[in-house]
């Protein structure tokens, strides 16, 4: 099996002043690299395949990096590697949507998710900042769920979940449920395979994820307990903020987390159930402890 990973990005727009003292935009490419501005991740994909499929999903990966809302790429990475560990079998998270239609009712609702498998008011606030922050990151915050305290060594990268893919027969089953609920799109299915592999960690208490789409306004909340819980307007249509924040527990192995996060082959074998929208009781009551 190969991991085909892909990932675009661009210089940022540098800040220049003109005879009229206004600041606008510009981009010189024989500037000087001290002084260019950081790089903006515009989107990444990935997944675990065999050989014959590269050259069809290297396409496919192209022509997504070239078509996002976030802008042009002047660079699109690619990566193919061969995967020499077998990867762990795990099962996709059940799926459910809670009702929700104001960014405010999404805050009562992250809250009340959180605190669920006790998680601190203090770990909140602090992943709240992260996930609203317009300077968005690579990867994931990871916080302590009880100190609150961030412990992700590289803060402009955050952590990475890498190395995931979906069997052939699970991606028609996950299709499957999700088109019952008008939901089967590339970006909800990678979403499920991404918070699937992090939920499988065991010390991860939960996950908080906002996409930095602009016009995606649905992010989720996931953890093995809970499963995938699906939150509409949890954004602003428009804004660029967005992010992701892996809880672990205060006594997680951290550099063991992110060594099973980045380098560890997952793939799911199977999926759950896709239920209808739910509203939060309904979510809390479903949950197991
Ligand atoms: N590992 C860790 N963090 C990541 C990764 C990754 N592989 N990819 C992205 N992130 C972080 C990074 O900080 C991004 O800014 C942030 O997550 C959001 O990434 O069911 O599209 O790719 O409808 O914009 C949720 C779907 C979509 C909800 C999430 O995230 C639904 C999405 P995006
Ligand atoms: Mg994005």
């Amino acid at each position: 099996m190969w991991s085909i990973r892909m990932r675009a990005s661009k210089q940022g727009a540098r800040q220049r002043t003109t005879r009229l003292g206004r600041r606008t935009p510009s981009r010189e490419a024989n500037a000087d690299p001290q002084t260019l501005p950081p790089v903006v991740h515009i989107s990444g994909a990935e997944g675990i395949y065999p050989k014959g499929k590269i050259p069809a999903i290297v396409q496919e990966y192209i022509t997504r990096a070239r078509i996002h809302p976030k802008g042009k790429p002047d660079s699109i990475v690619i990566t193919i590697e061969k995967i020499r560990q077998k990867p762990e079998a795990i099962f996709a998270l059940p799926i459910a949507t809670v009702e929700c239609s104001s960014t405010s009712q999404a805050s009562t609702i992250i809250k009340r998710l959180l605190s669920k498998p006790g998680i601190s008011p203090k770990a909140i606030t602090t992943a709240m900042h992260i996930v609203q922050n317009k300077q968005t990151i690579r990867g994931a915050a990871l916080i302590l769920s009880q100190s609150g305290r961030r412990v992700d060594p590289d803060r402009f990268r955050g952590v990475r979940a890498s190395r995931m893919g979906i069997s052939r027969t699970a991606e028609h089953a996950l299709s499957a449920v999700l088109n019952q609920q008008a939901i089967d799109t590339p970006t909800v299915r990678e979403a499920i395979i991404l918070a699937s592999k992090v939920a499988s960690c065991d010390d991860v208490v939960s996950e908080l994820c906002i996409s930095d789409d602009p016009d995606y306004t649905t992010g989720y909340i996931a953890s093995k307990k809970l499963g995938y819980v699906r939150i509409p307007c949890i954004k602003k249509k428009g804004s660029k903020a967005g992010g992701r924040v892996f809880f672990l527990s205060d006594e997680a192995d951290i550099p063991a987390v992110i060594q099973y996060m980045e380098k560890t082959p997952v793939m799911i074998t199977s999926v759950s159930t896709c239920h209808c929208i739910s509203t939060i009781d309904e979510i809390i009551d479903r949950y197991h402890q």
